[in-house]
């Protein structure tokens, strides 16, 4: 995100022409249930409660001090009980590392982006008593200075550039490697600069919603194509061009295939994630996922555009793996 710079910023601007606004996100509590990711729940909203009441029901004002019966103020609150990844997100640089030996001392260490590791560079929080951030003591193995709170920093705006992977496949599942996605960056006109933030549209979020929160999971699996991380030349593209982040509809960007077992003996130490490794942990590059582009890219595609100005911050939380988002395209 560093190459998103004000010069970009201003590129990102200069696409506003019509006034129109998308809004990018999926309703929080969509997909529905804990089937697209087993370990991420969804959304629980509590109202916060004193004496065993919640504020709104007790029907006065909001301290003690205030208790005053001819107060006419009726005052809700709420506590939210999220998974970060849940729904429309970003990845931090901070969700995924690599299990090496860095230091060629015959043990693995884990190693996040630009050497930062998982057992050292927690984030100051975990040592202050006091701060607000008592997740930064959870023992996850983050390394948690690259939180998404450096994204937030950063603001996420800049110049979008819309892939509609759907028009050109349809919704069938089918991993997407350099050659393909040239091909059909030509026949659309697409170009993407240095710094340009990159959307990929391939319906599966337009597949999911329609669902209403009771999603068919064998069917989604088999909806909507994915980068294929396995492809070098497609690796290879994704840090010469200079893109600023890669964005999806789809859960992960790239396409996933099924655990395999264990081979006997080992074997090859290889990532599950090739292309969440080489973005995030090797390049610095965000992944956004589970975006809702469809709407953004029909009136793109009628328009004759595939450019827009995006805003897209995560919540400034401090030493988060990842981020709900609500991005908004502007055309
Ligand atoms: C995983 O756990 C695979 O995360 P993501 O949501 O980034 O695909």
């Amino acid at each position: 995100m560093n190459l998103v710079d004000a010069g970009k910023v201003r590129e990102g601007v200069a696409e506003v022409k019509a006034g129109v606004t998308f809004c990018l996100s999926l309703p929080l509590d969509v997909p529905g249930g804990m089937t697209l990711n087993a370990r991420r729940m969804p959304p629980r909203l509590y109202a916060t409660l004193r004496d065993g009441k919640s504020a709104g029901a007790q029907g006065y004002g909001w301290s003690y001090a205030s208790e005053d019966p001819s107060l006419t103020d009726v005052v809700c609150d709420e506590v939210m009980l999220m998974n970060t990844q849940y729904s429309t997100q970003w990845d931090s640089l901070a969700h995924m590392g690599s299990r090496f030996d860095a230091d060629g001392d015959g043990e693995a260490e884990i190693v996040f982006y630009n050497g930062f590791r998982g057992d050292r560079d927690i984030h100051p929080a975990a040592e202050d008593p006091h701060a607000a951030a008592p997740w930064a003591r959870f023992p996850d193995p983050k390394a948690a200075v690259l939180g998404i709170e450096n994204l937030a920093r950063h603001g996420a705006q800049g110049r979008g550039v819309l892939v509609d992977l759907e028009h050109h496949l349809g919704r069938q599942r089918k991993a997407v490697g350099y050659d393909e996605l040239m091909r059909i960056m030509q026949a659309d006109g697409v170009e993407v600069e240095p710094g340009d933030m990159v959307c990929l549209h391939t319906g599966f979020a337009d597949t999911l919603l329609a669902m209403n929160r009771q999603p068919d999971v064998k069917r989604l699996h088999d909806t909507g194509s994915g980068l294929d991380g396995n492809d070098p030349k497609l690796l290879n593209w994704i840090v010469d061009v200079r893109l600023a982040c890669l964005i999806a509809d789809n859960p992960a960007v790239e396409l996933v295939e099924a655990p395999k077992l264990a081979q006997p003996g080992g074997g090859m130490k290889r990532p599950r994630l090739p292309l969440h490794e080489h973005c995030l942990f090797k390049n610095g590059i965000h992944l956004g996922e589970l975006w809702y582009l469809t709407d953004l890219a029909r009136w793109l595609r009628a328009a004759g555009r595939s450019r827009f100005l995006l805003t897209a911050p995560p919540l400034r939380l401090p030493g988060a793996v990842g981020s709900p988002a609500t991005p908004i395209a502007t055309v």
